[in-house]
């Protein structure tokens, strides 16, 4: 399709018609610009932000092609409270997802909606969560008043007539509603409709409340569809680790929102791992479906990262910053005078004045952090100089391992291994971490946080458990199972594992695993590495006492471990699978 005149209709699919019409006829918006992805339309789009305040073009000598934006600032971040599985029953979604009624919620979202977009715009954003052709991509169309959002899309996803080719004649498609009202808390609903594939955002214009290719379609409905179907839709970083000698192991991972996916996608092995790469494929969601020679492959539905800014520099992530040199939006970091970015943890001095995040003035000396926590950057991934060249395969990638984690000052290991598939699941099923700031929340707080899927479910996590261990009998060779944490601190307060490139380490002996070249120690929890075995060369000041530390198990943090996983198993025990509960005693039994 080549549009004429940008933002005019150019398809003739009744089902999008049909829909996009009902939409505009309740929101009211003063006009309707349908999206093609192209280049002239970017540029279009981006004038008109910054014609709007909504976006700032920054120093195009420094950072080409790249814009900030300041969000409202009650809207700087996911909010669970205000999210909704909106199944026919509340069993259906489950003790840990908040539920209404479709009858009650419909109505409801309807009544907001209604003339929100009278004298604005509507944009009709099609989109595709996957490559091309790959059995595993979805269509959706996110119906939005927010050019930010629009813009976002057009990084985080493959937008523009691409989805329209995907979908031909078809009405397959996710539905989704996106109104930012007046960017009120008291009038913000995330909802889910599993059943009838729709989305209905209000309130919000921030990241994952608003960017519904993300955590709406991939995640809550995408596990939804998931589970019938028979494949899996996690909050997972998908890598490749290549050896010297070009053999190739994907790894996916899942630690919590903030808690080091991206990172570790783009982890940089330290020098002594000479001619070893990492790969990344994705940094937040992958899908994953058992192939026919028996192994679990897995894509990356997005096309871009929306990644945390506070802390990246180019000693923890050298790719990261790289990604985020041209072409990406930076949304609530601080603003220099000579139209720069900074935040806490980049490379250099601070400015020795700036705008915050709120746009207020910012010295060194000011109490208040100049970058939100939670402030993030979207860059395509096309920038990132270790992007995996299979990423773009419709086959995915072949799983070899997966690895749970949490952010944990105690208790939890720097690594072990499951036994096996199922108590690998159970690993996965009694995940705690810290909240940080990617919610609104208690940072620092300790709770469950199963498969980093816990505000990401969009059914019964008891019955996702159970679809985890029913996905054994769908693959002859499944991924071993591990589980990391580097986020265990000392006495001191001081963290046991130096981290970021170093994981290389922990990542090297899990491939080593998978390849079944390496040693390891039957224990309570798993199998673990030798201590006197582990790769620690180069290493000057860190010794094999502080490994040990970092891999002790203390019975007594266990036993509270136990009873803190027991209260989430109380509450899902109507759909608990009994595998579950049966490797809790065996842990029990060991420890
Ligand atoms: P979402 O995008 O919210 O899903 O999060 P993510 O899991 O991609 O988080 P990300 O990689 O952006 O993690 C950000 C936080 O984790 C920052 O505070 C990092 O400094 C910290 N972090 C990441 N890796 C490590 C590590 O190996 N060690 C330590 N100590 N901190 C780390
Ligand atoms: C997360 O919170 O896990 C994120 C950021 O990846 S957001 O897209 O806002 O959900
Ligand atoms: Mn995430």
């Amino acid at each position: 399709m080549n549009h004429a005149i940008l933002g005019t209709c150019d398809t003739k699919n009744e089902a999008v018609l049909t829909w996009v019409a009902e939409e505009a006829k309740l929101c009211e918006p003063d006009r309707v610009f349908w999206c093609d992805g192209s280049e002239r339309e970017k540029e279009f789009l981006t004038a008109e932000a910054v014609a709007l305040g909504i976006l700032i073009k920054l120093n195009q000598e420094k950072l080409p092609g790249c814009y900030y934006h300041r969000s409202a600032r009650n809207d700087v971040a996911r909010v669970e409270q205000c999210t909704y599985i909106c199944t026919e029953s509340r069993e259906e979604a489950g003790p840990t997802n908040n539920w209404a009624a479709p009858k009650d919620m419909y109505p409801k979202l309807r009544g907001l909606c209604q003339g929100a977009m009278r004298g604005r715009t509507m944009y009709v954003v099609p989109y595709l969560m996957g490559p091309p052709g790959s059995p595993l991509t979805k269509v959706g169309f996110e119906l939005t008043d927010s050019i930010y959002v629009v813009l976002s899309m057009r990084i985080m996803t493959r937008m523009g007539n691409v989805a329209y080719e995907e979908l031909g004649a078809g009405n397959d498609f996710n539905r989704g509603l996106h109104c930012m009202l007046d960017v009120n808390p008291d009038r913000r609903y995330i909802c889910h409709f599993p059943q009838d594939n729709r989305i209905i955002s209000v309130g919000s214009a921030y990241g994952g409340n608003a960017l519904l290719g993300k955590k709406c379609l991939a995640l809550r409905i995408g596990s939804y569809i998931a589970r019938k179907q028979g494949w899996l839709a996690e909050h997972m970083l998908i890598l490749g680790v290549e050896s010297p000698g070009g053999e190739k192991t994907f790894v996916a991972a899942a630690f919590p929102s903030a808690c080091g996916k991206t990172n570790f996608a783009m982890l940089i092995p330290p020098p002594h791992f000479k001619g070893w790469k990492v790969w990344t494929v994705g940094d937040d969601i992958a899908w994953m479906k058992p192939g026919e020679d028996g192994r679990l492959y897995a894509i990356n539905p997005e096309a871009g990262y929306f990644g945390v800014v506070p802390g990246t520099n180019s000693q923890s992530n050298p790719n990261a910053i790289a990604s985020m040199q041209r072409d990406t939006i930076y949304t609530n970091v601080a603003l220099t005078p000579d139209l720069d970015v900074w935040w806490e943890g980049k490379d250099g001095p601070p400015p020795a004045e700036c705008l915050d995040w709120k746009g207020e003035k910012w010295t060194p000396a000011s109490k208040e952090k100049a970058a939100h926590p939670n402030s993030r950057f979207a860059a395509p991934m096309t920038n990132n100089p270790m992007l995996a060249p299979e990423v773009n395969d419709p086959r995915g990638v072949p799983i070899s391992a997966i690895i749970f984690g949490g952010r944990r000052a105690d208790t939890m290991p720097l690594i072990y291994q499951a036994f096996d598939w199922i108590h690998g699941v159970y690993i996965g099923s009694m995940m705690g971490s810290e909240m940080t700031a990617a919610a609104a929340g208690t940072v620092g707080q300790v709770r469950r946080d199963p498969m980093a899927m816990l505000p990401f479910c969009g059914y019964h996590m008891g019955s996702y458990f159970q679809h985890w261990v029913a996905m054994r009998k769908l693959m002859k060779h499944p991924p071993r199972v591990f589980h990391v944490n580097w986020f265990r601190k000392d006495a001191a307060g001081a963290y046991l594992w130096p981290g970021f490139g170093h994981n290389m380490r922990v990542l090297k002996w899990v491939v080593d695993r998978c390849e079944g070249r390496a040693h390891a120690d039957e224990t309570s929890l798993g199998w673990m590495p030798r201590l006197n075995e582990f790769d620690l060369d180069g290493m000057t000041d860190y010794s094999r006492e502080r490994l040990a530390e970092a891999q002790s198990i203390v019975p007594e943090e266990w036993y509270r471990e136990l009873l803190l996983q027991e209260e989430l198993y109380l509450k899902l025990y109507s759909h608990l699978p009994k595998e579950l509960v049966f490797q809790r005693e065996l842990l029990t039994s060991r420890l």
